[in-house]
């Protein structure tokens, strides 16, 4: 009687616990390897340079995971925008960043490295009302919706039946009618509800799961009726079984843009995976800025209306924001703003919230008229043929000038290793000035400190304090300055006493905004 009730407690507290974690549904596992856990957007990267990304970087410096941009034949635009690949032209897996070969070859690569992939999905549309071909050969006509590559005809899509809309276009988001069944920017909108057009979505996430992916974006989700994505999703394979558990379930996260008010609420959808949070880009943004005091992120997360950490992925910056789409240009934190972008993803990384995904963009010339960024379309750096640009690496880890490299950046792998050393420990000793400069521990692992006091003269504005650490006593290196080399600090340091206690400093003018510290880079006496 005793043991199988331990044994039913057991499974409880188990199954309590996994909820807590993993958030409530059983595609919000992203199948990390040990305590990684921050995903990387290597967008528009050819799949040759991921493999070896995840081989020489990604892997060793603790990154869990990548997203990889749209992997199916897409329309050929004029240009060649980087939006191109958000128009489907069939499901085969061909693009500029390489073809299904290719494909195969880095994700067993970076399973090895022990990576995870994770693929952009587009399902809510097929191409605009243009015709030509597709990166794979295949022709279309979005004006007479055929799509013979899948094949879809008009009989798979939404028309005046289904969308309320005159012009059949989506006007008011906040119409779950409209939103789902109408076009988003006059996309081609298809019917999910066609036991035809399910099949063939359901086939190609399926070729890609066994293939060895980790699972999906999923692209325009509150254009998608939740119950549609739920008869999909029932009838995908578990993982393959050469990199994963048994039984293990694709991890899936939804673009739900929801900001509060009246749209479509992304809690509508986290019973069917995670969904990215963009009050937590919103939120953090706007402290990040001054326009919210840094102290006021104590109680960051669900206290703030956000939803359960589980359920929950998070960015600063993403390869739409990065150009103004889905927010407000301006306001978003892009590459452009390097002190800004490093500090505000230090948080990110610090916090124990969702599962963070560093952007990693390319170059392009930024220029803001009226608000808009006229140059928004630019599509990644290629050869005068249109082939997209290799990534060659410096020895002192940037990238060349095309691709930005976000994520080889000091400041950033250093907090993605932070986090991995965090785990799951609490938030402690927690410690503001009543204004913008803040600082926390993640139990006794690591430490961080960030300093964007505008206000008051230069004293005020400088944060030097006495503070608890929480950390072990001894010599810490600041990741954030510099990397412990031959056991020597190559940037600042400080000295944790045999309470915990340390001189903290971060000046007001300094090249960052934060120092860091973690149980990893501490000097060996
Ligand atoms: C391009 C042109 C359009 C043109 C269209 C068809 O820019 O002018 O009409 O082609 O010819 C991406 C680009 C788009 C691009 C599209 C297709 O961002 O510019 O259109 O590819 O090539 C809404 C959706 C959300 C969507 C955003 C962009 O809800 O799902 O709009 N985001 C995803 C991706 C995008 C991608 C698509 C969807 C399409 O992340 O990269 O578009 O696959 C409020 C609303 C939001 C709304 C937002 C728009 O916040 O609440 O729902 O987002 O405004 O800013
Ligand atoms: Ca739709």
């Amino acid at each position: 009687m005793l043991p199988k009730f331990f044994f039913i407690l057991i499974t409880v507290l188990t199954l309590l616990v996994s909820l807590f974690v993993n958030g409530d549904s059983k595609f919000s596992n992203p199948h990390f390897i040990g305590n990684r856990s921050v995903i990387t957007h290597l967008m528009e990267w050819k799949y040759d340079d991921i493999g070896d990304e995840c081989e020489r970087f990604l892997g060793p410096y603790g990154y869990g995971g990548v997203q990889v941009s749209p992997v199916n034949e897409h329309a050929i635009m004029d240009g060649r925008p980087w939006y191109e690949r958000y128009q489907p032209v069939s499901y085969d897996i061909h693009t500029r960043s390489g073809d299904e070969q290719q494909f195969r070859r880095m994700v067993q690569r970076c399973n090895k490295a022990g990576v995870r992939i994770y693929v952009d999905i587009v399902l809510n549309h097929m191409t605009d009302g243009q015709s030509g071909l597709g990166t794979n050969g295949h022709h279309y006509d979005g004006v007479a919706m055929q799509y013979p590559g899948v094949p879809f005809g008009p009989n798979d899509f939404h028309g005046h039946e289904t969308c309320p809309t005159n012009d059949l276009e989506i006007h008011n988001y906040s119409n779950r009618i409209e939103a789902r069944n109408c076009r988003l920017v006059g996309l081609r909108d298809l019917k999910q509800q066609s036991e035809y057009a399910k099949q063939k979505q359901v086939d190609f996430l399926n070729h890609l799961i066994d293939i060895g992916v980790a699972g999906f974006r999923s692209d325009a989700s509150t254009h998608q009726w939740p119950d549609d994505l739920r008869s999909i999703y029932s009838r995908l394979h578990n993982l393959n079984n050469e990199f994963f558990t048994e039984n293990s379930h694709p991890f899936i996260y939804h673009e739900t843009i929801y900001y509060g008010g009246n749209g479509i609420n992304s809690n509508e959808y986290t019973s069917l995976g995670r969904i990215i949070e963009f009050r937590f880009y919103k939120e953090i943004t706007n402290v990040f800025r001054n326009n919210n005091q840094l102290r006021w992120l104590r109680n960051f997360g669900t206290e703030w209306g956000l939803v359960p950490s589980g359920d929950a992925l998070v960015m600063i910056d993403s390869h739409d924001l990065r150009v103004g789409h889905t927010g407000q240009l301006g306001f978003n934190i892009n590459c452009f703003e390097a002190r800004l972008l490093k500090a505000a993803t230090a948080f990110m990384l610090a916090w124990n919230y969702g599962i963070p995904r560093v952007m990693s963009s390319y170059f392009w010339d930024q220029i803001i008229r009226d608000g808009k960024d006229v140059n928004d379309w630019v599509g990644p750096p290629t050869d005068q043929h249109g082939n997209i640009l290799s990534v060659h690496p410096n020895p002192d880890m940037t990238c060349n000038h095309e691709w930005i490299c976000e994520h080889r950046w000091r400041e950033i792998y250093n907090m993605v290793k932070f986090k991995l050393i965090a785990g799951q420990e609490p938030v402690n000793n927690w410690w503001d000035n009543g204004d913008n400069q803040i600082a926390f521990s993640r139990g006794n692992r690591a430490f961080i400190a960030i300093n964007l006091q505008k206000n008051g003269n230069d004293h005020d504005k400088n944060l030097q304090k006495r503070l608890q650490t929480g950390l072990p006593p001894g010599i810490y290196c600041d990741i954030i300055s510099g990397n412990l080399i031959n056991n020597r600090c190559m940037g600042k340091s400080i000295q944790v006493d045999k309470n915990g206690l340390s001189d903290i400093y971060v000046g007001h003018d300094e090249f960052d905004a934060l120092v860091a510290y973690h149980i990893g880079a501490r000097v060996e006496s």
